[in-house]
């Protein structure tokens, strides 16, 4: 279609370079050209040149002190992509790798998978090259108080709430809010992912775990299958991974293999997310300590070698294009028969086109991690009224939420002559909201 052909021509001349960014657009923007057909108002409002363009994008210097007594100088980004259906919301991310290319893409799926909670967000992002690895406890709070020195004038509860993402968790989120609310001198849900003791969700750390799990149970459950009995790989044990684990044994799955960037380890009786916890969320050690304490486990070398482990189900939960097209390969010889993205965007392009081409049940990262961005626009919600739900009653919430989008996604698949293509359901379902209240609000 000549209209989305010239979109994604214009992308890529505009932002030359960003590879993450273009995978990301290409991707929404092929899947939309059945809706793009049914809506000629579209082509003559602008509205893809202006969705795939941010309303704004700042980035900044972050200069701090380590311990030897050095100056160093970090870059900071905050990616205000889109408004149109609530104030800006999305993680940061603290990470060698983060450039801007990262954190647009990152904003951009953002957009559709704010959309599809059926919750009143919009799409941002941010984060730093900072590594945290390696880092003392000093270095990380200052690192924390220099990044929000310069974000706290574009940020505000009303305006764009960040929260956590790779490499910033709620000791980073604990130090920033200090420095937000020292410096503005207002107490307000400006981020999300916060303790317990000043304004977080209950349910907040488990959400993006167990809301894959959710939508996972829903996406195989309408084809008559079960997560019960079955044996599940998972990439990464952060966050995501960690609640990902955390559920799928609730349901009944056996959790064989976990990752970090160095390796992974495998445990044919099943992996003790105790002592995972404990290593990786209290002593921040690597993976392959886990072989210390159960040193009937193994440990592999190479984080990518995870996908070459049998499995039912595979839930990658690490980092972007993590998963590539000879991994889907391996996945699917070995009878694996089910893939949902906790991390966004882990599927390289070829590997979910053999996903979709060998008919196996894949739910696409933007779908299935909405449940963390989910529970914090609850957080949100809570901190305006001040005042705070049980923990039931968010779990509660969130899995309704995560069956509501998997109805969505699938319903548009359909609507759309694509039944089963939850990438294409998910990319529609999640526009056609923000491009109702583009098209409502005029060209801005
Ligand atoms: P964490 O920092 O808690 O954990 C990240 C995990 O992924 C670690 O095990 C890390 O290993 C591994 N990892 C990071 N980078 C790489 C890499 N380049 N190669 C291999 N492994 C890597 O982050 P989260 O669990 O919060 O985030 C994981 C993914 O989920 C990301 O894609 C994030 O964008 C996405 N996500 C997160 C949400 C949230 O609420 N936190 C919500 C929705 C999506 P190591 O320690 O060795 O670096
Ligand atoms: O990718 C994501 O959705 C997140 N990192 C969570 C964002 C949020 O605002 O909770």
């Amino acid at each position: 279609m000549p209209y989305i052909d010239d979109c994604i021509q214009m992308v890529l001349e505009r932002n030359p370079g960003e590879a993450e960014f273009h995978q990301a657009v290409t991707e929404v923007l092929r899947s939309l050209e059945p809706v793009i057909g049914r809506h000629p108002e579209y082509e003559k409002a602008g509205l893809l040149e202006r969705l795939t363009e941010p309303e704004r994008q700042i980035v900044f210097r972050v200069p701090w002190v380590d311990d030897e007594g050095r100056v160093r100088v970090n870059r900071g980004f905050r990616v205000q992509f889109n408004s149109a259906i609530g104030p800006y919301k999305g993680g940061l991310r603290f990470h060698p790798t983060v450039n801007l290319g990262i954190i647009k893409f990152l904003g951009f799926e953002q957009i559709f998978k704010n959309s599809l909670t059926g919750l009143p967000i919009g799409g941002g992002k941010g984060g730093s090259d900072f590594d945290p690895k390696g880092k003392s406890e000093g270095e990380i709070m200052r690192f924390c108080q220099s990044f929000m020195t310069e974000l706290y004038r574009h940020i505000g509860a009303d305006n764009d709430v960040p929260a956590g993402d790779i490499g910033v968790g709620a000791r980073e989120i604990g130090y920033m809010y200090g420095q937000y609310k020292r410096i503005r001198n207002v107490y307000e849900g400006v981020l999300t992912g916060k303790g317990l003791t000043y304004g977080g969700s209950l349910g907040r750390k488990e959400a993006t775990g167990y809301g894959l799990v959710y939508f996972l149970d829903e996406m195989v459950k309408a084809r008559g299958r079960s997560i019960k009995g079955a044996s599940v790989v998972i990439s990464g044990s952060g966050n995501v991974a960690i609640y990902a684990a955390e559920k799928a044994v609730q349901l009944g799955g056996r959790v064989v293999a976990m990752s970090d960037s160095n390796g992974y380890i495998y445990d044919p009786e099943g992996i003790r997310l105790d002592t995972v916890k404990q290593l990786k969320e209290v002593e921040r050690k690597r993976i392959r300590e886990y072989t210390a304490v159960h040193p009937k486990a193994e440990y592999h070398e190479g984080s990518w070698k995870i996908w070459q482990v049998p499995c039912d189900i595979a839930l990658p939960c690490a980092t972007q294009n993590e998963l590539d097209g000879v991994s889907a390969e391996a996945l699917i010889n070995n009878g694996c028969w089910a893939v949902a993205e906790g991390a966004n965007m882990p599927s390289t392009p070829e590997a979910v086109d053999l996903f979709l081409g060998k008919g196996i049940l894949f739910a696409p990262g933007k779908a299935a991690n909405a449940g963390g961005v989910a529970v914090s626009a609850l957080e949100m919600s809570q901190n305006s009224m001040r005042y705070s739900w049980t923990f039931e009653e968010v779990d509660a919430k969130l899995k309704e939420i995560m069956t509501n989008i998997y109805k969505r996604a699938s319903q548009a698949a359909k609507e759309y002559g694509l039944e089963g293509n939850l990438v294409a359901g998910a990319n529609i379902a999640g526009f056609l909201k923000v491009a109702d209240a583009m098209m409502s609000q005029g060209v801005v």
